[in-house]
């Protein structure tokens, strides 16, 4: 038998975000630079991740991947994309040509397998989780970072060196960008910008934390999944018929998000979730005009969707200010950000709006709910026409740290063999 040769692994995981001021639109589609700048919520890894083992050997005859079990195309060129960078990272960490003998060479082939803990087919975000695990696994694999933050740990993520050079997140962001634009953002834990940067060549279209996870103790996150369908119209493809066709858009990236984003970095600083909550309702609105505005016009929400919003009206204007704040991406899964101490009241409102057709006792999954009795004037004056199965399921969640490293060898992916442990 041939001698065994030691195979290089690492494992990391990675967080979905949800964006509070979004990102729809690109002024460069190879290098996925945005029109406008972006900001988000990073959300907590126990509820919503990706996990990506990397393994690199001199014996390996080919790049392969595997995603959630299935082998797939390792030749996507935005996958390519991420390795290219990666490895430029690695040789100018290593100090250019010369390469450290101890290093893993960068020309050794890699297999990579990779997996969700939530479902795909639930429409929650999976790109930019998968893309920032992807480039944090293979920076560790080659060396071009070093930890990501310990695990457990909160991120303070992000922060340029009094020279005004991007951390290494920062930095590493880059190259998450190149996977999927919002990918970038989830690189860095907690409230986290998007910079659009001015270069050509995107080299200041980074990420920058604004804020860490612990900032906001009291943040909690509601994931209203409305359906399984798969979207009409893809991210990239409508934000690109957006860019072509709509005025809106225009006028959005140039003159309101510069003046919202300013906004929504204080009242996060600030705590303000009147009017935190306000702008990301405001800033999801708009993101959907653009789509109407877009021609042919493309249609995200469905009736469901556009429910939770008036019930989220409804709620706050019988408290008399913003408990509840709803956001929706391209499809049509409402996030609604709220306090601790507002949410088993929420999530009766929803229970009695939306009453579960099956499901019942896993109708709300993640961080526990407490329970909560409605007053009637509250049930009188919110809970108006019951949707029945309107929602599968709520999943509660809360703001999270950025990418971990997982020390534990027994949860790499990839087997020593460097094949999938688990078959698909
Ligand atoms: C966002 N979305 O800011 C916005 C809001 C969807 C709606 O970022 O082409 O999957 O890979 O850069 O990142 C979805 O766009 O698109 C997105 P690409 P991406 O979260």
């Amino acid at each position: 038998m041939a001698e065994e040769r030691p195979l290089a692994r690492v494992t990391c995981t990675a967080p979905v975000n949800i964006a509070v001021i979004k990102y729809w639109g690109k002024r460069d589609n190879d290098l996925i630079l945005p029109i406008n700048s972006s900001l988000s919520v990073t959300l907590h890894q126990d509820q919503l991740k990706t996990t990506t083992t990397a393994a690199a050997s001199r014996d390996f005859a080919e790049d392969r991947l595997w995603l959630n079990g299935e082998e797939a195309d390792v030749g996507h060129p935005r996958l390519q994309a991420c390795l290219r960078e990666v490895r430029r990272l690695a040789r100018k960490r290593r100090g250019g040509s010369a390469e450290d003998a101890a290093a893993l060479s960068l020309s050794y082939k890699i297999h990579i397998a990779t997996e969700n803990n939530f479902p795909t087919a639930a429409g929650l975000a999976s790109s930019a989780a998968g893309y920032a695990c992807l480039v944090s696994a293979l920076a560790r694999l080659y060396g071009a970072a070093g930890e990501p933050s310990e695990q457990g740990q909160p991120s303070e993520q992000g922060q340029p060196s009094e020279q005004g050079q991007p951390s290494e997140q920062g930095q590493l962001s880059e190259v998450a960008r190149r996977g999927s634009g919002s990918a970038c953002r989830s690189m860095m834990g907690g409230f986290v910008q998007w910079q659009r940067g001015e270069r050509p060549d995107g080299r200041d279209s980074i990420a920058r934390q604004v804020a860490p996870e612990t900032h906001w103790p009291e943040l909690r996150v509601l994931i209203l999944v409305v359906s399984g369908e798969k979207k009409q119209v893809g991210s990239t493809a409508g934000m690109q018929t957006s860019v072509d066709t709509s005025p809106l858009l225009k006028h959005r990236a140039e003159v309101v998000v510069p003046e919202r984003l300013a906004l929504m970095t204080r009242h996060i600083r600030e705590r303000d979730f009147e009017g935190f909550g306000k702008l990301t309702m405001q800033d999801s609105n708009q993101f959907h005009a653009t789509c109407l505005d877009t021609f042919p016009p493309i249609f995200y929400l469905n009736d469901i969707s556009r429910q939770i919003i008036a019930l989220a009206h409804r709620f706050n204007a019988h408290h008399g200010h913003t408990k509840v704040a709803y956001t929706f991406d391209a499809g049509p899964n409402a996030v609604i950000f709220t306090l601790a101490d507002s949410v088993a009241e929420f999530v009766e409102v929803v229970r009695r709006s939306f009453p579960p057709a099956i499901n019942g006792d896993r109708f709300v999954r993640g961080l526990p709910v407490g329970s909560a009795s409605l007053p009637g004037e509250l049930l009188a004056a919110v809970v108006t026409e019951p949707v029945p199965g309107g929602i599968q399921y709520i999943l509660h969640t809360k703001p999270g740290p950025g990418p971990q490293l997982v020390d534990d060898p027994s949860q790499h992916l990839l087997g020593a063999d460097g094949l999938p442990r688990r078959s698909p």
